[in-house]
């Protein structure tokens, strides 16, 4: 089941949400700080022990003051027209992000539109890719939600599941 909402990821009560976080892990603008001001202090300490993740990998750490019980940093890719993998690495994001909840053990899980903010991803192509990774991973998981900022971005996601 996915389920398309409106709202501010740091508010939601679910096993997992899913951080669009930089590759040094250091804290950011967009959803990356506002999960990092919900969750206090601790998350970066957290993130600093790790260190590193790779563009399109994914790393966990606890969430601290959120409602949450855990945080999978991914590191989207920087939109540069499309000619350099970024769809590729786009889909790794949500892959690397569901296994690792999977190996978690988690059942619900929530993603942001991963790199359209400031990475510049084009909304409608990143909502694509975002859905149909979600599909792949509808069996192993009770709830998967595509968080959405803007009622623009939630159309796109609807729009893409009806063609689905
Ligand atoms: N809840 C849900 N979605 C949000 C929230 C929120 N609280 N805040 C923003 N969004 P972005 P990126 C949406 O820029 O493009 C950071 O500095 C936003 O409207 O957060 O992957 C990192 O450290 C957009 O639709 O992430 C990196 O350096 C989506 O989240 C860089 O930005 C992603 O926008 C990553 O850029």
């Amino acid at each position: 089941m996915i389920e398309v909402r409106i709202a501010d990821i740091t508010t939601l009560e679910i096993d997992v949400i899913v951080n669009a976080a930089n590759e040094g892990l250091l804290g950011g603008g967009g959803v990356d700080g506002a999960i990092h001001r919900a969750a206090g202090p601790a998350l970066s300490d957290a993130c600093r022990a790790i260190g590193h993740c790779p563009t399109g990998s994914a790393v966990l750490t606890e969430a601290f003051r959120l409602p949450a019980k855990a945080v999978i940093h991914t590191v989207g890719p920087i939109w540069t027209g499309g000619s350099a993998g970024e769809a590729v690495l786009l889909a790794s994001c949500y892959r690397a992000s569901f296994e690792l909840a999977r190996a978690h053990g988690f059942g619900s899980i929530a993603f942001p539109a991963i790199s359209t903010g400031i990475y510049g991803y084009p909304p409608a192509l990143a909502a694509g890719i975002a859905i149909d990774s979600m599909q792949r991973y509808t069996a192993a998981f009770d709830r998967i939600v595509a968080c959405c900022f803007s009622a623009a971005d939630a159309e796109l996601y609807e729009r893409r599941l009806e063609e689905c």
